[in-house]
């Protein structure tokens, strides 16, 4: 395995804080103390992190409508993402885009997006600026099962292809958009989708931190060497429903049961270190109280903070450069 000691810790940091975020917001959420709309990303840990903890500050993502843990494994601050959250002035977009757009171009966050399927066009420019400049930066654009159905990610991938571009797709597949299950919604296999284009493509085991690491380290070190776009096709699921307020009707009692219990990737990740003595136990669970303290500060410092004014309106219109 070629992760080091520090890697790990950090991967396992990464992990419980978006588990804690995301499981701090489902409670504020239902108890009516946070406005808005939010889709949480609890149990799809492992993919963000695997994936982000491959990449540099100059290199870029472009994420989803679910994409807490994706602002969170390229580093936006907690502190800043919970007073969005909430509508803060303060907030990490000035508490004017609130879950589903939350961006930090300082951090290579170009963007959670309200648009199914609107990520992966997004990178497609970044790369382009990225052969471009003779950088090796790369670019990672994630989307859903549902999103995979979309025409803007066959023709991103068609375009990264032809242009050769240091682009990653990465579709994160939980089984269900909305409530329409991938079975019936999905013809084929996604994978396959990324080979008709030409890219180098791999499906993946979502709740197995490793396995995302891995193959990700494979693919984005290719195309920082110029070798080309590639497709990584995630297996993972969700805990909560599509939106916070669902009653996931779609999902019976034992699949469930079966996501919290077997395919959490925390879990999963926890027993796998334990078992083979890389890390241990206590030094895990002081992580994970670690990351509740620090979401639990997030969260009272944005109850304290100021809503954005009248005068705040106008601002951020039109931006410069
Ligand atoms: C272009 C567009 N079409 C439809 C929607 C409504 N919508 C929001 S999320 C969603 C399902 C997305 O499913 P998937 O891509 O699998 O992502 P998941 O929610 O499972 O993470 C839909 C249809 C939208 N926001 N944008
Ligand atoms: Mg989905």
């Amino acid at each position: 395995m070629q992760i080091n000691r520090e890697e790990l810790l950090k991967a396992y940091e990464g992990m419980c804080l978006i588990r804690e975020f995301d499981d701090a917001v489902h409670y504020e959420f239902a108890a009516d103390a946070m406005p808005g709309f939010v889709h949480l990303y609890v149990g799809e840990e492992a993919s963000a992190m695997g994936i982000c903890m491959n990449l540099n500050e100059k290199d870029t993502i472009a994420s989803t409508h679910r994409g807490h843990g994706h602002c969170i494994a390229k580093g936006c601050d907690v502190t800043d993402m919970m007073k969005e959250l909430y509508g803060k002035k303060d907030g990490i977009c000035g508490g004017k885009g609130g879950s589903m757009h939350i961006a930090d171009l300082s951090k290579g966050m170009l963007g959670a997006n309200g648009i199914v399927g609107g990520g992966p066009p997004i990178i497609l420019g970044a790369a382009l600026t990225y052969k471009t400049k003779k950088t090796d930066n790369v670019s990672v654009g994630f989307f859903g099962d549902g999103a995979s159905n979309q025409g803007s990610i066959s023709e991103s991938m068609n375009m990264a292809s032809v242009l050769k571009l240091p682009a990653i797709f990465v579709c994160e597949d939980n089984g269900y958009a909305e409530s329409t299950a991938r079975e019936y919604a999905v013809g084929g296999r996604i994978l396959d989708r990324g080979k008709a284009f030409g890219l180098d493509s791999h499906e993946v085991d979502g709740d197995n931190f490793f396995e995302v690491y891995e193959t990700a380290k494979h693919v984005i070190e290719n195309a920082r060497n110029g070798k080309g776009p590639a497709l990584l096709h995630v297996k993972t699921s969700k805990v909560y429903g599509h939106f916070e307020g669902d009653a996931i009707s779609y999902r019976t009692k034992e699949e469930n049961e079966r996501i919290k219990n077997e395919e959490d990737p925390l879990k999963i990740f926890k027993m796998k270190v334990t078992e083979a003595g890389l890390l241990e136990l206590d030094q895990l669970e002081k992580i994970q109280a670690e990351a509740k303290a620090k979401i639990k500060t997030a969260i009272d410092e944005s109850k304290k903070a100021e809503f954005p004014t009248s005068k705040d309106l106008l601002t951020d219109v039109y931006i410069k450069y």
